[in-house]
């Protein structure tokens, strides 16, 4: 699966941060999404595969491309025959995010990127659209923190983990009021907070990689990020824990409906029948093959941003793999005009 999605992998989710990367500081979330989605699915029908989305841009009532469910690559067209053996062709899940951050495209902000996961089919957990409170931390931490602590606890193992003072932790906390006693926790328990606005995706696999000054993420954000976060800690060795949160005095807005009773119903009728349990990064991401692409739209803490020059652009992404243990930073220029040195004489 590897030798022949990985390159092509990198494609997708570059067409989609240089599509949304036009957007950037207009102001316009939703269209720098639309045209992350549109970019992105294009780029994937070329692909000869057969892949399925698992994590998307929602049921296929609410949205018209990239939705959960839908087939995606050469091999689901109808005349599929003509360029794809069946008896060859392994089937895939996919989970997207095209513009993971799309507020931080709209106003400028760091840390925006166009991301995906893909293992074989069954080997995504196909998280329902609800909250998820999260914890990830450096390899070396693995399985030593455990969300079940409490965060004052965790840090003290983070800091002896890593062989560090409990005031040299940097944790990320997406900036929210759900986060409040969060936020004085680790603060009194002497470490450092940096509050992003959005953008937990990046900020969960950043502590996976030394030097990047991020040590943990904390706090509760969308289950789908979750996966894909999972996906790339999976194959990097990192931390991860994540626990559905269906209760509306948690979480007050945005995903989840008001009534917890109906919540919990949602999540039966998904069958998912232990609502709190914790699963681990190996639970959400079980496929024996897995792959994670991401590009930044705008910069951040692993990869830069698009930059844009006359008749071109050069953009940073990021492809990890289980299966050939390697996280590989891939810098590409691209020409959107041929130049005139190139042309044949
Ligand atoms: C979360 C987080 C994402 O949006 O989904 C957040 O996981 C939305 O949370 O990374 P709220 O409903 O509290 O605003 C992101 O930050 C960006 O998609």
């Amino acid at each position: 699966m590897e030798s022949t999605l990985g390159l092509e992998i990198i494609e997708v989710v570059e067409q989609a941060a240089l599509a949304s990367a036009k957007w950037m500081g207009k102001g316009e979330k939703d269209t720098a999404d639309e045209v992350a989605v549109e970019a992105m699915r294009e780029r994937m029908n070329q692909i000869h595969m057969r892949g399925r989305i698992v994590i998307g841009e929602g049921e296929r009532d609410d949205a018209p491309m990239l939705y959960i469910g839908e087939e995606v690559g050469i091999c689901t067209r109808e005349d599929a025959k003509n360029y794809c053996n069946p008896d060859e062709l392994v089937e895939i899940d996919i989970a997207v995010d095209p513009c993971e951050g799309t507020n931080l495209v709209a106003y400028g902000q760091n840390g925006s990127m166009a991301v995906l996961a893909i293992s074989e089919k069954g080997g995504l957990f196909a998280a329902p659209d609800f909250y998820m409170k999260k914890l990830a931390a450096p390899p070396a931490a693995k399985n030593h923190v455990d969300i079940n602590k409490t965060p004052t606890q965790n840090l003290q193992i983070l800091a002896d983990c890593l062989e560090r003072s409990i005031d040299e932790l940097v944790v990320i906390v997406m900036d929210r009021s759900r986060h409040k006693d969060l936020i004085a926790e680790i603060r009194g328990a002497g470490a450092r907070v940096r509050l992003i606005s959005d953008g937990d995706v990046s900020a969960a696999i950043s502590c996976a990689f030394a030097g990047t000054n991020v040590h943990a993420l904390m706090g509760i954000g969308a289950a789908p990020e979750g996966v894909i976060s999972a996906a790339a800690m999976r194959c990097l060795g990192g931390h991860f824990q994540g626990q559905l949160i269906y209760d509306p005095e948690i979480v007050k807005t945005g995903l989840i409906g008001e009534s917890k009773e109906s919540n919990l119903e949602r999540l039966a009728s998904m069958g998912i029948t232990d609502p709190d349990r914790v699963y681990n990064a190996e639970e959400l991401a079980n496929g024996e093959t897995v792959l994670f692409a991401a590009c930044g739209i705008t910069p951040g803490t692993l990869m830069q941003g698009v930059r844009f020059f006359h008749n071109g652009a050069r953009t940073q992404s990021l492809v990890i793999s289980s299966q050939s243990q390697t996280a590989r930073f891939v810098d590409t220029i691209h020409l959107f005009d041929r130049p005139k040195y190139l042309e044949l004489h």
